[in-house]
């Protein structure tokens, strides 16, 4: 089962990087896809040109595949997908919305194309629309979350389509993996363990605060703006909180949230820096090398596997 979406995206392992603004950037996304996975190279914070230069470092250090996550939200996004086009990258993935007015651009330029889906209904307008296979992704992910947990999600995405689903939220370990794949999936996409990768190169505050975190440590802010985000709970998210409470204005909320993603990447602001993390944060407790975390993930996976057929 596992093996459609290798021989689909062209890679080693049914193992996809989930793309993190500001983070994963050329040097992780090549560690990844050197290691047999799928690197994602984020663009959220990136117009166009600055998406075609990260580009080209991506390809000075890997010949495998990689994807390009278009942020559909991003004021850059239709700049982003001509890019894409142009370079011929081999994957699309998006994100926070429906890639549907770009799809034809995407098949003329022979890009695969794997949209993130957060509910049934939009993963089959997704199917509708041409896209190759489709990410799953629950509300324990996080950054920009839906509202159906991974476990509810999954098999109720896999039973309405025919393309392939990854699954993706709360998955950092060969448990997950296993039960994603007893869930329907035919792969996963990890965010919060590649952040801690050693060729990662978010601030080292960021990655020791993933590492320190527990299981209840995360919280959702922005539920009140239609764009709820997952991080971890700090100044900054108690505030924003407290703020949504009294029903402040957007631009109040806009204010306070403005440049926090780049804080805590860039600067390591852990106070004032708006952390995106998963729940699944408390099971990720060391930096290893990419190629690790990917070794780890397939042994642990293939023995969870073992185990339960004797
Ligand atoms: O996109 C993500 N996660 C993200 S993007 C991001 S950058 C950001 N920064 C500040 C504020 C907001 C975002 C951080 N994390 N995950 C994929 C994802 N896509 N989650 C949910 C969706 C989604 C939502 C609606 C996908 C499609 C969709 O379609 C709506 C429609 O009507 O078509």
């Amino acid at each position: 089962m596992y093996a459609d979406i290798c021989q689909l995206l062209n890679i080693q392992y049914p193992i996809i990087q989930g793309a993190m603004a500001w983070i994963s950037d050329a040097s992780l996304v090549a560690a990844v896809s050197n290691a047999g996975g799928l690197g994602v190279l984020a663009t959220g914070h990136l117009d166009g040109e600055g998406c075609r230069a990260e580009i080209a470092r991506v390809r000075e250090k890997t010949d495998k595949p990689f994807a390009v996550n278009i942020m559909l939200l991003s004021q850059f996004a239709d700049d982003i997908a001509r890019v894409v086009c142009e370079e011929k990258v081999p994957i699309v993935t998006t994100g926070a919305g429906s890639p549907g007015k770009y799809m034809e651009a995407f098949r003329a330029a022979g890009i695969k194309v794997v949209p993130v889906a957060p509910s049934v209904a939009i993963a089959k307008r997704m199917q509708k629309d041409g896209a190759d296979a489709v990410i799953a992704e629950g509300c324990e992910s996080g950054g920009h979350v839906g509202k159906i947990t991974t476990m509810a999600l999954v098999p109720q995405v896999v039973d309405a389509l025919d393309i392939p689903v990854i699954a993706a939220g709360g998955i950092a370990d060969g448990r997950g993996m296993a039960a994603a794949r007893m869930l329907g999936a035919s792969g996963v996409q990890i965010g919060t363990r590649f952040l801690v990768a050693k060729e990662c190169t978010v601030h080292q505050n960021y990655k020791d605060r993933v590492i320190k975190a527990k299981d209840i440590d995360t919280t959702t802010t922005g539920q009140s703006t239609g764009h709820p985000v997952r991080v971890i709970r700090n100044r900054l998210a108690r505030e924003y909180e407290a703020l949504e409470k009294r029903n402040a204005l957007p631009e109040e909320l806009d204010a306070l949230g403005r440049g926090a993603l780049r804080r805590a990447v860039k600067e390591g602001d852990m106070d004032y820096g708006s952390v995106m993390c998963g729940q699944i944060a408390g099971l990720v407790t060391k930096e290893q090398t990419a190629q690790e975390i990917i070794e780890d993930l397939y042994q642990d996976y293939l023995r969870v596997l073992q185990s339960i057929t004797k």
